[in-house]
């Protein structure tokens, strides 16, 4: 997997030191995001971490994703955070209030707001992972295909419904946290327009106590917005017509809807292999793949070539250059970004310590080079890319971003976001995805 590319010496070892932060992490049936900033299970994170998790156990990585899946709610939306007896993370369960939620599951705590949908695409993973094992993983992996796939067609349908109910095949989200790049320079124009009320109650950040420098994380103005969307979708109880009209943050997520649109394809042929849900099922799914990728073509500016979110409030494009204007690229193959991705403003870039891509492009002087989602790069994020170029089958794409991925890894340190420039740890270290895509690309 991921071309002919060859690990440093100086690499032996990574594995198992991405083997150890997972077990650390491990809460017995979730893993926590990170050791100490994030002590609870997040929803993109846990798909990502039974990518990792498969190449070490099967029945492992299934649990983890049975875990999640025990917090979906009757909706279909699967929360962005299942929390565990973990404390000192704020926004704890008391803040989000999701017990007066009709929805919510009676028996586990969670948020009120969804992540992007990835999880289609471990459920894959585990089940190849299953049948290079062969016997009982082999039958675990698809055992839990067969019983699981209507939860993942339920969140699936429920993304293309409630968060999409002109039918545009963009995903609607209500919270930048929504699209796990939470302060994200995307993300500035519609917060500009979010001004917490003076009823917003007190709050008492805990994130920057784990952190070496709180440059790294969102500012207490940021928080201020994050904290009154959950406020405005409390009041509502997360009722889903309801939060459509009140909430102060409506966008059209380029990102969340790529991933929407390939992890529908994903879901619909493991359906047809496996004979899990019906035709009916899978042509659906392959509807959605189809009305998401178009909804993503839709939205690409003709100037720069990249994709746009499209602020539902104000019904203004978002012009911002972030990577997520890649968006097309992660769906199906695209010549031009393909070369964009590679060229001088992005990962070909002199400056960066590796060919990676930046959260913002090097060439953009408002990149701020340690601050998360606005500048440094995510291995995750490089990980998905990977995947996509894999799938694609741009196995010199996909080999490439390994390749660097594993040199700016192999200090070990696992770090959430990383310098683009210097390639220094930044944010969390021993965060658990990171480990986990490390696990993979080494597999
Ligand atoms: C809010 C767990 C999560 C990731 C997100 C990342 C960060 C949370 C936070 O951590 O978000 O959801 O408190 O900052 O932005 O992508 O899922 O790793």
């Amino acid at each position: 997997e991921g071309g002919a590319v060859l690990v440093p010496v100086s690499d032996v070892g990574l594995g198992d030191r991405a083997a150890e932060v997972l077990r650390r992490n491990d809460l017995g049936s979730m893993t926590a995001a990170a050791p100490r900033l994030y002590p609870h299970m997040w929803s993109w994170d846990s798909a990502l971490i039974a990518v990792g998790l498969a190449q070490l156990s099967v029945p492992r990585a299934v649990t983890e994703l049975r875990t999640l899946l025990r917090a979906q709610w009757s909706t279909g939306m699967i929360p962005h955070i299942v929390f565990s007896e973990g404390d000192g993370y704020f926004p704890g369960p008391e803040r989000w209030g999701t017990q007066a939620a009709a929805a919510a599951p009676g028996s586990v705590r969670t948020s009120g707001i969804c992540q992007p949908p990835v999880h289609a695409v471990a459920v894959r993973r585990i089940v190849d992972a299953g049948r290079r094992a062969g016997g009982a993983a082999r039958e675990e992996a698809e055992a839990f295909v067969r019983d699981t796939f209507g939860a993942w067609l339920a969140w699936h349908r429920w993304l293309a419904t409630a968060r999409d109910p002109d039918r545009r095949g963009l995903v609607e989200i209500y919270h930048g946290w929504e699209s796990g790049m939470d302060n994200s320079p995307r993300w500035d124009r519609p917060y500009a327009a979010v001004v917490p009320g003076a009823e917003l109650p007190s709050f008492v950040r805990t994130d920057v106590d784990h952190v070496g420098d709180a440059g790294e994380r969102p500012t207490d103005a940021e928080y201020g917005r994050y904290l009154w969307l959950v406020e405005q979708l409390r009041r509502v109880d997360y009722d889903d017509d309801a939060a459509r009209d009140v909430v102060g943050f409506r966008v059209a997520d380029v990102f969340t809807s790529a991933i929407l649109a390939v992890a529908s394809d994903e879901l619909a042929v493991l359906g047809e292999e496996l004979g899990a849900g019906t035709a009916g099922d899978v042509a659906e799914l392959r509807e959605l793949a189809a009305r998401f990728r178009a909804g993503v073509l839709s939205t690409v500016s003709p100037s720069t070539g990249l994709a746009r979110d499209l602020d539902r409030r104000s019904g203004e494009w978002i012009e911002t250059e972030t990577v997520a204007g890649f968006a097309p690229l992660l769906c199906g193959p695209d010549e031009r970004q393909r070369e964009l991705f590679w060229g001088e403003r992005w990962c070909g870039h002199p400056a960066l310590a590796h060919p990676l891509p930046p959260t913002v492009s090097p060439s953009d002087p408002g990149l701020q080079p340690r601050a998360y989602w606005r500048g440094p790069v995510w291995p995750i994020v490089s990980w998905l890319f990977g995947w996509a170029f894999e799938r694609q089958g741009d196995h010199d794409g996909a080999g490439r971003l390994r390749e660097a991925s594993l040199r700016q890894l192999a200090a070990g340190d696992f770090g959430e976001y990383y310098e683009p420039f210097t390639g220094e740890p930044l944010g969390s270290l021993h965060q658990s995805w990171t480990a986990a895509v490390t696990l993979d690309w080494l597999a």
